[in-house]
């Protein structure tokens, strides 16, 4: 089975490279996919540079969007663009070590699960950029399990490994970080095969980069709210 690898990135000259380096070091048969979104920091130059030299032993594709889409746009193309039987989100940054995701995809391998995620919260070693992120990122995982009736631990997590046909299937809308809140919540009223695996996250600063913010909580919020009320009058 190969998986597909997507990597949404918004200026991320600064590690990109080493996620690559470290993706290219993974015992299984994958494509990596970067969506780019008008980055300025020379992230785009340097990937047609790698792709030009053929650099990396797994096939790369960049996707490049003109004008900044967020996140979730980002994600929205590349899931449209994989190839493999699998799809898996990468962040562009270091705070998700893709030494993970082989452990991530293998329930869907051994055709246990429809949907895998790697949760920071099952672990002891994770840190948090500050604790009201981590707060933020409970009271939406709470949301979500209250409304839907899943039992999620970190339903804000990168790490979403889906069947491919079961992330095409969602109908996802959201351009911006609430997209990880839709995707929850639409796996959840449709009771797919669900499991969550222990990870160890490594936060950055907003200095190094991050660009989720307070904003991006409540437009999950809202997010979470519009479709349950919509689960009430049609599918979602
Ligand atoms: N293509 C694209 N990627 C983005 C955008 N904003 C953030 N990202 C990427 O999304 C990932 C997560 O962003 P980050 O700010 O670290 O959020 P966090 O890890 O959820 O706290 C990183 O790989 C970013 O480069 C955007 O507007 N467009
Ligand atoms: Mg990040």
């Amino acid at each position: 089975m190969k998986t597909s690898v997507i990597i949404p990135s918004f200026n991320e000259m600064s590690t990109l490279p080493e996620i690559l380096e470290r993706i290219a070091a993974l015992p299984i048969d994958k494509e990596v996919v970067v969506v780019d979104d008008g980055s300025t920091d020379g992230t785009r130059e340097w990937l047609k540079g790698a792709v030009k030299a053929d650099r990396f032993p797994f096939e790369l594709r960049v996707l490049e969007h003109e004008v900044n889409r967020g996140k979730g746009g980002a994600l929205i193309t590349g899931f449209a663009a994989a190839s493999g039987d699998i799809v898996i989100i990468q962040d562009a940054d270091l705070e998700y070590d893709p030494r993970y995701i082989p452990g991530i995809v293998r329930p869907i391998e051994e055709g246990a699960c429809d949907v895998v995620y790697g949760s920071r919260l099952l672990s002891e070693g994770s840190q948090t950029y500050n604790i009201l992120y981590l707060w933020g990122n409970q009271f939406l995982t709470l949301l979500v399990n209250l409304l839907f009736g899943s039992k999620m631990t970190d339903s804000y997590t990168c790490y979403k490994a889906f069947r491919t046909p079961v992330v095409r299937s969602l109908g996802l809308v959201s351009s911006g970080f609430e997209i990880e809140a839709e995707i929850s919540c639409k796996i959840a009223y449709r009771k797919y095969r669900f499991r969550e695996i222990p990870i160890v996250y490594a936060s950055r600063s907003r200095e190094d980069g991050k660009k989720i913010n307070y904003r991006d909580a409540v437009k999950g919020v809202l997010k979470i709210a519009e479709l349950r009320f919509r689960s009430f009058f049609a599918g979602i």
